[in-house]
């Protein structure tokens, strides 16, 4: 079916600007110890960029990554984390949806998507039912919906608008987040539409913001293996770019610790700061922990908790443009969440219910945090739980830190 839906108007091109200013925090000096700490691990000449907010390069993102002190790469993460964040942890109050596994794509890391409708675990969601997981939960404080889907050839566009409208009648204060730049790729392909104008309907619809999924390993190598099928590195740039254009803010991820090399990482990490340069749209990053259970790659073990804090770590050095890093409490534990929180880490996601991508894939976390619980693991890890909605504003009578 093709929907010819008019162009929506385009603001002029120009930064976004950052929810909360970076130089929101009085900056505290690196502790002589942890600057011993740098200059034995032989990072005295990043750490001294670092500290002095100079940008860092390709070459010093693989430093990082093949130095083995982690404690040295943590200590100059944090200084950068609480430079931005002080000792604030960010979280939200939020549902999670996949209203569909049914996915034309075949990658290899996936554990939820099922190739057709009628294969065994296949499942399509009525709207009333998409609907529904929200409106059961109507008399519980919620700020986000967050959806992402398989590309199900089987379903209208207007499915996935009906869906975002049902959710905006029963919760209108509520902010949508939805749908991965690979769907917006496949939807402009198969309905016969431009990026704008899907984003468009899709906004006018209730959509409030874009996940940061489907990004995997940009590099061609890597991504050819995990995704071959479904949008390159540039198409997913080029939605957020739009996305951005249209004044939409999104995240972005990076799948880590299946099959990629270092560079490949490397690589990921600049092409998002590049493009943050160049519109400012992003707000926060998440390293994805590759699980393996129930997928094509499952002969491959997960990556370390060093690996984990490590990733983190040179992300938030490296992505200086970027104001969050996220450690998704669900794909990576509770116990790694709370630590990572030392390691460049200022956000941990939300209360999140009824997760399935990562459970599928053998996450051992529970489906749900409470709010309390939420804030008990940040305080517990020795920082300030803040939280806040989609767009990092301060949810105001929870406002910890004022
Ligand atoms: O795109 C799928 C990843 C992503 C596996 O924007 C896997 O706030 C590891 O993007 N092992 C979807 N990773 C989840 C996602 C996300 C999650 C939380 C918050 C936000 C945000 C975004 O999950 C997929 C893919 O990269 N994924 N299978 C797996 N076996």
């Amino acid at each position: 079916m093709t929907l010819h839906l008019p162009e929506p108007p385009v603001p002029p091109p120009g930064p976004v600007p950052f929810a909360q200013a970076p130089e929101a925090w009085p900056e505290a000096p690196l502790s002589p110890v942890a600057w011993r700490a740098v200059k034995a691990a032989g990072l005295a000449a990043i750490g001294e960029r670092v500290l002095a907010r100079e940008r860092l390069d390709v070459e010093d993102g693989i430093a990082l990554f093949r130095n083995r002190d982690l404690a040295a790469i943590g200590a100059l993460a944090n200084h950068v984390r609480e430079r931005r964040h002080g000792d604030w942890t960010w979280f939200n109050r939020n549902q999670h949806v996949n209203a569909t596994n049914v996915c034309e794509a075949s990658c290899i890391f996936c554990s939820f998507s099922r190739l057709k409708t009628g294969d065994p675990a296949a499942y399509t969601m009525a709207v009333t039912e998409a609907v529904g997981r929200v409106a059961a939960f109507s008399d519980t404080f919620l700020t986000e919906v967050h959806m992402v889907n398989g590309l199900n050839p089987d379903v209208p566009f207007s499915y996935y608008l009906d869906i975002l409208r049902g959710w905006k009648r029963i919760r209108p204060d509520v902010h949508i987040k939805a749908f991965t730049a690979v769907e917006i790729h496949y939807f402009a392909e198969k309905y016969g539409m431009s990026y704008p104008s899907v984003l468009g309907a899709l906004t006018a619809a209730g959509l409030g913001s874009l996940p940061g999924g489907g990004a995997e390993i940009f590099h061609p190598r890597a991504r050819k293996k995990l995704c071959g099928d479904k949008v390159d590195a540039d198409g997913w740039l080029e939605v957020h770019r739009t996305a951005h254009r249209l004044g939409l803010r999104s995240n972005a991820t990076m799948l880590f610790g299946s099959i990629e090399r270092i560079d490949e990482r490397v690589d990921h990490l600049h092409r998002l700061r590049d493009l943050q340069d160049q519109t400012g749209g992003f707000q926060t990053f998440i390293p994805l922990k590759y699980h393996n259970e129930n997928n094509r790659l499952h002969k491959l073990g997960e990556p370390t908790d060093v690996d984990c804090l490590k990733t983190l770590a040179v992300a938030r050095l490296y992505l200086d443009n970027f104001e969050h890093i996220k450690a998704y409490w669900i794909m990576l534990g509770i116990q790694l969440a709370q630590v990572s929180q030392w390691f460049g880490v200022d956000d941990i996601d939300g209360t999140v219910r009824e997760e399935r991508i990562y459970h599928m894939a053998g996450a051992k976390t529970p489906q749900e945090l409470t709010r309390g619980e939420l804030m008990a693991l940040i305080r517990r890890a020795g920082r300030i739980p803040v939280e806040r909605d989609t767009l990092y504003h301060v949810v105001a009578d929870t406002a910890e830190a004022s």
